[in-house]
């Protein structure tokens, strides 16, 4: 099983490493096959959107849950991409403490996650979202990576609309860190609307490696300010100086603040939802990273 992984390297967190290589490597990339990794509960049909997915009974599916035991991959080419899917181990059922992600998720699928640029969330439309489901929508959106939400068995629903108000309004709620999350219907069993998760999957893909120049991005930040400052600390208006994108893949933006600890939460929400909105990154996990000091690239 292991052998699976021995050719991979883990989706690098480029926190570690500088501007250059990165640039470098996504051009590499283009290469190389996207890791789309498909996770859920037990019985949501994860299996069977593959096999749809690829036209092929390939992996093991049935109404016992917990078939699929150990993660499997399997490569496939869309829209000029080559993608290695992996399909998971559904999380275990029976978790007591639905926060402990090592209680829910077995190691495989945690590691699948790690691997993956793109995650595949596989949610049964006829059950409750779960606190678990939650957990782990935001792990993946902790790692940087891709959510998205499928949401299966839509021919079991009755009224759909209803359905996907439901979860909207929910995910809206409890995933603040993605402005959108995307949220695609499909019915894995008939192949009704799979093609649309590979639509969601590439815009969200293409997103996740944007770059935005840094005039851009202070020309902007200068008309948010103004339009809208942010808070008073100590009798001082704190300032955000300058504006840069250190990475993609999350998107990543280094701030340069007058008073770093001072600004709140509230207003980083603000100007997050501001720039996927300004700028059309909605959909991907979004880091902004206030720092105190002199703005190391201002002209001299
Ligand atoms: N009605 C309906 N049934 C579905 C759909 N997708 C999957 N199923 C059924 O749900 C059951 C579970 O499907 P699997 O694909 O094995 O589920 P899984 O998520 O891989 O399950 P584990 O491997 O146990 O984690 C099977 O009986 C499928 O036929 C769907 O869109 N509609
Ligand atoms: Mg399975």
């Amino acid at each position: 099983m292991h052998l699976l992984y021995e050719s991979l390297q883990p989706h690098h967190d480029a926190h570690k490493e500088r501007e250059g290589d990165i640039e470098e490597k996504i051009e590499e990339d283009e290469e190389k096959p996207i890791n789309l990794a498909i996770v859920g509960r037990p019985n949501a049909g994860k299996s069977t959107l593959i096999n749809q997915i690829i036209e092929e009974e390939r992996f093991l599916t049935g109404p016992t849950a917990g078939l699929t035991r150990d993660t499997q991959s399997v490569l496939f080419h869309k829209n000029t991409h080559t993608y290695r899917l992996f399909d998971t181990a559904g999380l275990r059922k029976k978790a007591k403490v639905v926060h402990e992600l090592e209680k829910i998720m077995a190691k495989e699928a945690k590691r699948a996650i790690q691997y993956a640029e793109v995650v595949c969330l596989v949610l049964d439309a006829t059950m409750p979202l779960e606190k678990q489901d939650l957990t782990i929508a935001h792990h993946i959106i902790e790692e940087g990576r891709i959510l998205i939400i499928v949401l299966n068995k839509i021919d079991l629903v009755e009224d759909l609309n209803a359905t996907l108000k439901e979860m909207r309004l929910r995910l809206g709620e409890e995933l603040p860190q993605v402005v959108g999350v995307p949220l695609v219907h499909v019915s894995a069993l008939s192949g009704r609307n799979v093609e649309k998760v590979f639509e969601a999957v590439g815009a969200a893909y293409t997103t996740w490696n944007q770059r935005i120049t840094t005039g851009k991005l202070n020309q902007w930040l200068d008309a948010v300010q103004h339009h809208h400052p942010p808070p008073l600390s100590k009798g001082r208006r704190i300032k955000i100086r300058y504006m840069t994108q250190i990475k993609s893949r999350p998107p990543t933006f280094a701030l340069f603040v007058s008073q770093p600890k001072a600004l709140p939460e509230s207003y980083l929400r603000y100007l997050k939802n501001r720039l996927a909105k300004d700028f059309s990154l909605s959909g991907v996990p979004l880091r902004l990273l206030p720092r105190g000091g002199k703005n190391p690239y201002a002209p001299k």
